[in-house]
Order: structure tokens, then sequence, then C-alpha cells
């Protein structure tokens, strides 16, 4: 079961979060507030009924805090991410022990394949991969191998709101996604319930799933409506110093 977990690994924020990637212009992040936004957050999983590992802060890598896309964790399996921006690359080689200890087998995407495991939406048992400014073809590629799900590959290069694939795409279970305006019609999702964000909540698109609760960034109050309406049962979080870095919910935790 894909929304079901136990662990998380988690990296709070460094002091020099705000050097980190971003394309937004919302101002520069405040530490003490994203520090607290990132305690919350783990609270949140806790709530959730995770076990919560937090590995340390590491300076050399700002936006290390978004560790989901250093890896990829399946059941029983682990693919450790080759991040396609280069001042990343490096973080891969500071959860490899963690993430070895905690799920034993441990595969790794390869040069020339580049892959960011924000780009990766895991839907039951098929992987939607995002082509994006991060992750190439051959990164797809070799991720769909090594995990032996299905797999269909979307090219976000176009859709300028988001960096990565799940900022507009997630699923909440194994029978229904979330999406924004600019991929609810994409060819790859033929078939599959879609919810659509409301104009002007693209950014909640990228909630999480976990257990029975669906963790939602605050301020968004259309899409959490829409889950309820469903039958689930949002999470509101605090994300506002996240969000000028680029970062949603899912980045900041690794769930297994
Ligand atoms: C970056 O540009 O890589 C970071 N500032 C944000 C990464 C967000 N990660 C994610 O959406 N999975």
């Amino acid at each position: 079961m894909s929304h079901v977990f136990t662990r998380a690994l988690v990296r709070p924020p460094t002091a020099n979060f705000a050097d980190g990637l971003t394309t937004v212009t919302l101002g520069a992040p405040d530490f003490s507030r994203a520090s607290a936004q990132h305690a919350a957050y783990c609270t949140a999983l806790r709530a959730c009924g995770l076990t919560v590992e937090s590995l340390p802060p590491q300076p050399a890598y700002p936006d290390a805090t978004f560790i989901e896309d250093t890896a990829v964790i399946v059941p029983g399996l682990a693919v450790l991410a080759r991040p396609g921006a280069s001042s990343r690359l490096g973080e891969v080689a500071t959860v490899r022990d963690a993430v070895t200890r905690a799920v034993g087998t441990v595969r790794e995407i390869v040069g020339p394949g580049t892959l960011d495991g924000g780009d990766v939406c895991e839907h039951g048992t098929h992987l939607f991969v995002g082509i994006s400014h991060r992750t190439n073809e051959e990164g797809a590629r070799q991720l769909a191998a090594e995990v032996g799900h299905t797999a269909s590959t979307i090219d976000i290069r176009g859709v300028t709101s988001i960096l990565h694939l799940k900022s507009g795409l997630v699923s909440v279970d194994d029978r229904l996604l979330v999406a924004i305006d600019a991929l609810a019609k994409h060819p790859a999702l033929a078939g599959h319930d879609v919810l659509r964000v409301a104009p002007g909540e693209s950014y909640a698109a990228n909630c999480v799933r976990v257990n029975t609760r669906v963790l939602v960034a605050d301020g968004f109050p259309r899409l959490a409506a829409a889950l309820k309406s469903r039958g689930f049962d949002p999470l509101p979080l605090g994300m506002s110093e996240f969000q000028k870095m680029d970062g949603g919910l899912s980045c900041l935790s690794l769930r297994f």
C-alpha cells in the first residue's frame, strides 16, 4: 500500500537555508520560522503514527532539508537519486547510511541519468515520473527498471509554475490523484480519477497522504474542503518559509 507508512527520515533546515536554490520571488525565508514550521511538520508525522528519524542539518547543502529529492523508497527497496542540480548532487552521500540502515536494499541512479525524488509520484503500483529541469529520461528509465513498477513519464519542462512533478500531481489513495490544471488533462492521467485544485490554490496540490491523514499546506481552504468531501482528513501545516525556496510538504521527508 503506497500510503501506509511507519517511518520517516527528515532533516531540519540549516541557518543558511536561504542560500538554497529558488525560482520564486516571495522574499527570503526566515530561519527561525522555517525551523518552527519544520518542527511542526515532524510533530504532525508523529501524530500520524510515524517514527521520525532526524538527520543532522547540512550547512554545506542549504537545500538538504528537501530530503525527498535524494531517494525514492518503495516497499523493500530504496533507490538513491542523482539530483539534477549540481549544488545538490553531494546530498545523496549524506543520506546513504541512514537509508541503508532503514531499508536494507539500496540501488542508485547513475550518470548520465539524473533524478530528483520530487519528480516521482507513486500511485498504487504505477510510477508517474516527471521529466523536468532536474530529472531526465535516462534517470526515469533507470528508476522504473529498478523498482519494477509500470511507469509513465510526464514532461513538465513547459509547466513553468512547478519545479517537480509532485509540486503539481500527487496520489492521495490508490484511486485518486490531486493535480493542478496544467497537468490534469495530461494523456498519462487518462482514465484516472483526478481532483483538480482550484485556481489560486496550485501550491496546495503538493499534499501528502500519511496513513489516515492528508497533510495540506495551511491557507488553501478549497482543497482542504474538497478532500474532506471525499472522506479524507486534512491536517493543515504552515509552509510559508519552504514555499519561498520552491519546496512543498512532500519534499520535507522520506516516508516508508
Ligand atoms: C531546489 O530547488 O532544489 C529546492 N530549493 C527545492 C526542492 C523542493 N523539492 C521538492 O519539491 N521535492
